[in-house]
């Protein structure tokens, strides 16, 4: 237990982030833990499995992909616990296996979108819109690419850092500078936390700015996301959480000095309408955003069924 622990610590203080690697992270945590669960009923092990899972999911609560992963890695259909755990095992290794092939797929897929010489603006760091800007690098294409600092927890310097290891034509620019700098570019490409049944893009706070001006600017708007970033409960009427985080992210309280009534708003994401969205490119094709409720109901069908 004590390991799984120490992963939804590292995914709660945001030592491992980003939507896939997290998703990643916690079925890889809970695949170890069934490993070597011991126990001495059936039972029990439901149960302890079915706490280990929830542990996973309360870590952060925005990223679909987190329960998404948690409950296609740790599903299971069976009466003993030796049948459960050797098919936890296997569904969480596929999980894993299919994540990592996804992003292949994403940027063989996204980078058809690229042209040699274009210019592309992306927010935060994600892997999968990054799989797209490198695979088109690698194939040739001479990509630019301007990357948002991503206040407040500064991602960008992420992006940027890998970005220019690949050999990528790199500028980095604060988030107030979005607007002015968007008649510089062909195409912005961004990740997904979530996207919901209407084809609304849940992702780190600005990618909404980013849309809107791409909008105003006729600059097209890609978010490239796994199947396992839809979200089916939003099917049945749920909303997708904001994560609301500490304000001293922003600034320490202890730098407030003699202002201490003012009080500090920190929302980790915020929500980009379909209309705003001109693709989606997913290891399963490329969508316009209208066609969420195919892919909910395609891959992640499981959810569908246990509603009913
Ligand atoms: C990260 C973020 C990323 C998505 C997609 O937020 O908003 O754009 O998670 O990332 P945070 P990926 O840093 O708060 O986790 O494509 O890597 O899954």
């Amino acid at each position: 237990m004590q390991q799984l622990l120490d992963t939804a610590e590292k995914i709660r203080s945001m030592e491992i982030r980003g939507a896939g690697r997290i998703a990643t992270a916690a079925a890889k945590a809970l695949r170890d833990y069934v490993e070597m669960l011991e126990t001495s009923s059936f039972e029990e092990f439901v149960a302890k499995v079915e706490k280990a899972k929830s542990i996973l999911i309360e870590t952060r609560p925005t990223a679909v992909s987190l329960p998404n992963a948690v409950m296609l890695a740790g599903s299971y259909d069976a009466e003993t616990v030796e049948e459960a755990r050797s098919q936890i095992l296997d569904n969480a290794t596929e999980f894993i296996r299919n994540a990592d092939n996804a992003l292949d797929n994403i940027g063989e897929i996204g980078a058809k979108r690229l042209r040699d010489g274009d210019t592309v603006m992306t927010h935060c760091n994600s892997h999968a819109a990054l799989a797209i800007i490198k695979t088109a690098h690698k194939q040739g294409k001479r990509i630019k690419v301007y990357a948002t600092e991503s206040r407040p927890r500064r991602q960008g310097f992420i992006t940027i850092k890998e970005l220019s290891d690949a050999g990528i034509d790199t500028t980095l620019i604060v988030d107030s500078a979005v607007r002015y700098t968007m008649k510089n570019v062909d195409t912005v490409i961004v990740g997904a936390d979530s996207i919901t049944v209407n084809g609304a893009l849940v992702n780190k706070i600005g990618t909404s700015q980013l849309a809107l001006a791409a909008h105003e600017a006729r600059v097209n708007f890609i978010s490239a996301a796994e199947t396992y970033k839809f979200s089916p409960s939003t099917l049945f009427g749920d909303l997708v959480e904001i994560e609301e985080r500490d304000p001293d992210e922003v600034i320490p309280s202890d730098k407030l000095g003699d202002m201490p009534d003012v009080k500090i708003s920190n929302p980790a994401f915020d929500v980009t309408p379909s209309e705003y969205i001109d693709l989606i490119v997913t290891e399963a094709g490329a969508f316009p955003p209208e066609m969420a409720y195919v892919i909910i109901k395609e891959h992640l069908g499981w959810e569908l069924k246990k509603m009913g």
